[in-house]
């Protein structure tokens, strides 16, 4: 029997488990956070307004354990995935008054025909440090986009560019209101976990305060993809500093994704319609609003 978050993940591209950090745990991890945060040149902080900072979390060795967290890790567990490994993970803060996030997806390995599968082939463990709503910038979803094509596909540029980050030109389609958005609003210390092919995105944040997330990324089922994917996703994990703690080193080593054999990792590679969702386009369009 699969677990309600499975189903939920597999249709709609993302779930949420409650509750998952403790408020101590939060705590220190803001903590972290902002001596990170409070370190970056102002310059920097301008270029990506729209996204906010993106810091690695190799910055602290704190991270490790959230990374190796087991209440996580059996959330993981629970969707059916008991081998995760890690790649990457980052510190991203949107400052106060700051515009929308763009709309984009974080999978970039469109021309195999694996991206067009129901597994989903990476993971987001999402984790916002304090509670979010519309108005500090919660995250918005559109539910089925990791698996059925959408007409914002067909307006998407490059995800992640400068014209974007920085929020230049706020009447493109990365910046629109869909009609088939939904809000996820969530407690500091949920866990939201996703389909990295998921179109998201975030609201504004019209606060004084700054709405600070912790991104993992994580491969449900490494050695389950082409061995491109698994060079791919080798070619991005962050490696630890050599000042961390050993124990932090050790617990993060454990995780991480490797490959050594001889594909080349694919490149970056944007989306493009494949054959399944091709299909199922036509039952998106033809199915009832949510
Ligand atoms: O800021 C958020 O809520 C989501 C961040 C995100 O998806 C990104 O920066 O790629």
């Amino acid at each position: 029997m699969q677990s309600l978050e499975r189903e939920q993940l597999l249709q709609d591209g993302y779930c949420k488990f409650e509750g998952i950090l403790s408020p101590g745990t939060v705590t220190a991890l803001r903590a972290a956070s902002d001596r990170l945060l409070d370190a970056l040149p102002r310059e920097q902080a301008e270029k990506l307004r729209a996204q906010g900072s993106l810091l690695p979390t190799t910055g602290d060795p704190l991270f490790a354990d959230l990374i190796a967290d087991p209440t996580a890790l059996q959330a993981l567990a629970l969707l059916g995935f008991r081998r995760p490994t890690f790649s990457d993970g980052y510190v991203i803060s949107k400052p106060g008054h700051s515009p929308r996030l763009f709309w984009h997806y974080d999978w970039f390995a469109w021309e195999d025909p694996y991206s067009f599968g129901p597994q989903p082939p990476q993971l987001f463990a999402m984790y916002y440090l304090s509670d979010t709503s519309r108005e500090n910038g919660c995250l918005r979803v559109i539910p089925g986009s990791h698996v059925h094509h959408n007409p914002l596909h067909d307006v998407l540029r490059e995800p992640h560019s400068a014209i974007l980050s920085q929020a230049r030109d706020m009447s493109i389609p990365e910046f629109s209101t869909r009609p088939d958005e939904v809000d996820v609003p969530v407690r500091a210390g949920d866990l939201l976990v996703g389909d990295a092919r998921l179109l998201h995105a975030a609201h504004a944040n019209e606060t004084d305060e700054r709405r600070t997330l912790i991104t993992l990324w994580y491969q449900p089922e490494l050695r389950a993809m082409p061995e491109p994917i698994q060079a791919q996703m080798a070619a991005k994990v962050q490696h630890t500093p050599a000042w961390w703690p050993q124990e932090a080193r050790d617990k993060y080593s454990a995780l991480l994704a490797t490959y050594h054999g001889p594909a080349e990792p694919y490149g970056r590679q944007l989306y493009r319609q494949g054959p399944i969702n091709e299909a199922s386009c036509v039952s998106a369009r033809s199915s009832p609003k949510r």
